[in-house]
């Protein structure tokens, strides 16, 4: 079954709860800017979640789960695997030939963003549909391009201290060399072939002021419900708790990179970070749901305007990392 396919699917089936209040934990100011207290909440989080795991057997087992890991944290040979694998994606073929600006099996994640996005944004979906997503690339990163090594996440707040000065073209680095294809979406025709470098636009402040290691923290402290979680973590204008935020975490770990595409609603995935960026924001996801996993694995929200084609991949199996199927693995 194509990409396309699964992922629709994946979002055709949805299950309405209501949380319960959670646990609340206390950490000082320092603790809180300084990155201990999210710190000390992954490690709790880690624990409850391989503390559900059997040592050893059939499925997802603590011998072999995968563990996620900050980017900074990998080792030096895997992450030059992890950007070969993406550069090979970047030079494999398309699913998409009816696409014009498609050229790559790296760009058909970008068409389907940009077909998805009105659905699985402020939606109950979003949470669920974006660990899907960037575990479908992870799949085709192991799959086609024989990657062995973990999936990373940006840990965002590490970066907001030292933003590196000066926007436009990438011009070092692996992605050098990389043509983005199609977008942006204001263009008269989004899904044309339009190449042209990436240019990112680092920005600091908006860092500061949105992704910041506190404000990941009190992100997943402050949020006692599925519904209030995923609001707080978008900025989701229609809850009094999530208004004033901006774009929150989310908006502000896109807009630390920003430019074209970093800065495109629907074809941010055609920056190559976009997918560490949404590591993150699912290693939030995780870190909160294991915080108080009895009460955390609802949804919330209407479903989406896509009722169709009929359900084969529920959404429930998306909510566990640890479920037998399709996920397995932990953040630390
Ligand atoms: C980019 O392409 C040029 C010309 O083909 C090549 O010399 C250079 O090594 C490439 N850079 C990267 C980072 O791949
Ligand atoms: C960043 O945060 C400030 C204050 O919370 C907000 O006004 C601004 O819109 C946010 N920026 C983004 C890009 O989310
Ligand atoms: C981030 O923290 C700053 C102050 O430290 C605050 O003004 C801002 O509203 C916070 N943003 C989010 C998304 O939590
Ligand atoms: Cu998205």
């Amino acid at each position: 079954m194509s990409v396309v396919k699964k992922l629709l699917a994946a979002l055709a089936a949805t299950t309405f709860l209501t949380g319960v209040a959670a646990q609340t934990y206390e950490f000082s100011e320092e603790e809180l800017t300084s990155g201990d207290a999210l710190k000390a909440l992954s490690k709790q989080a880690m624990e409850n979640a391989l503390a559900r795991l059997p040592e050893s057997g059939e499925g997802c087992t603590r011998e072999n789960v995968k563990i996620r890991k900050e980017w900074r944290n990998m080792p030096a040979e895997m992450r030059i695997g992890y950007v070969s694998a993406l550069q090979c994606l970047m030079e494999s073929e398309s699913e998409y030939p009816d696409v014009d600006g498609a050229k790559t099996a790296f760009d058909d994640f970008a068409v389907l963003h940009y077909n998805l996005t009105p659905f699985v944004h402020n939606s109950a979906t979003f949470l669920t549909f974006h660990r899907y997503y960037i575990h479908t690339l992870e799949e085709q990163m192991r799959n086609k391009c024989g990657y062995t090594g973990d999936f990373p996440y940006w840990e965002w707040g590490l970066d907001c201290d030292d933003p590196q000065h000066g926007g436009g073209c990438v011009m070092k680095g692996p992605f050098s060399n990389y043509t983005v294809n199609l977008g942006p979406s204001t263009t008269a025709d989004p899904l044309a072939y339009n190449p042209r470098c990436i240019k990112r636009n680092l920005n600091g402040a908006i860092c500061k002021q949105n992704a910041s290691l506190r404000n990941t923290t009190t992100t997943i402290l402050d949020s006692p419900d599925i519904e209030l979680f995923q609001a707080i973590v978008q900025g989701d204008m229609r809850y009094p708790e999530a208004r004033g935020l901006g774009m929150a975490v989310h908006g502000g770990g896109h807009f630390t990179i920003g430019g074209d595409p970093g800065g495109d609603f629907y074809f941010s995935p055609l920056e190559p970070a976009f997918f560490q960026h949404h590591g993150q924001i699912d290693r939030m996801y995780f870190v909160w749901q294991n915080l108080d996993w009895e009460t955390r694995q609802n949804i919330a929200g209407t479903g989406t305007m896509m009722n169709q084609p009929p359900a084969q991949r529920p959404i429930k199996d998306l909510i566990d990392t640890l479920g037998s199927a399709p996920f397995c693995f932990v953040y630390e």
